[in-house]
């Protein structure tokens, strides 16, 4: 079975008791919860983590080498400074889909830049919770086209 990691960085399990202004009033716990349900649904498996530290992260997205089939990546605000997790995805050979909750471009000039864009498959960004499903759809869909290739 095709197997997911979805994967969170820095503040983020702080999803929905702070600033839901900006990032919405559901937690973590339930983002994984939809993200269980849509597995179910799609026939995937998917594992869900989240750190709030850079060498964890990296450490993840190198374990997932030979485990895991494709990694969602939230990475937080690491996406906007951290040559150390782009350096892990174009390591690893695993497909990854970067994505986020918010509008990343909509936002201040600093969000705009995203180290893990250029070694992504694509980005999904602005859909709130829900682009987590959208993620593993996407992820799925990369993946069979994949395998036909092959
Ligand atoms: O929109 C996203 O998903 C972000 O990755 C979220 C990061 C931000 O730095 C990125 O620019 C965009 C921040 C995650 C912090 O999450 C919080 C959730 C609730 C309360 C406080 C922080």
């Amino acid at each position: 079975m095709t197997s997911l990691l979805i994967l969170n960085g820095p503040n983020l399990n702080l999803l929905g008791q702070r600033q839901p202004e900006v990032y919405g009033k559901t937690t973590l716990a339930e983002v994984e919860a939809m993200c269980l349900a849509k597995a179910n649904k799609t026939g995937c498996t998917v594992y869900f983590q989240q750190s709030n530290h850079e060498g964890d992260l990296v450490d993840t997205i190198q374990a997932a080498r030979g485990i895991h089939d494709g990694i969602i990546l939230n990475a937080g605000a690491y996406t906007h400074t951290s040559v150390a997790l782009m350096d892990a995805i174009s390591s690893v050979q695993v497909p990854v889909c970067e994505l986020h909750l918010s509008n990343i471009h909509a936002r201040e000039e600093f969000r705009h830049k995203s180290y893990i864009a250029p070694v992504a498959v694509g980005q999904i960004c602005g859909f709130g919770p829900a682009g987590y499903a959208l993620a593993i759809d996407a992820m799925l869909c990369h993946l069979s086209e994949l395998s036909a290739d092959a």
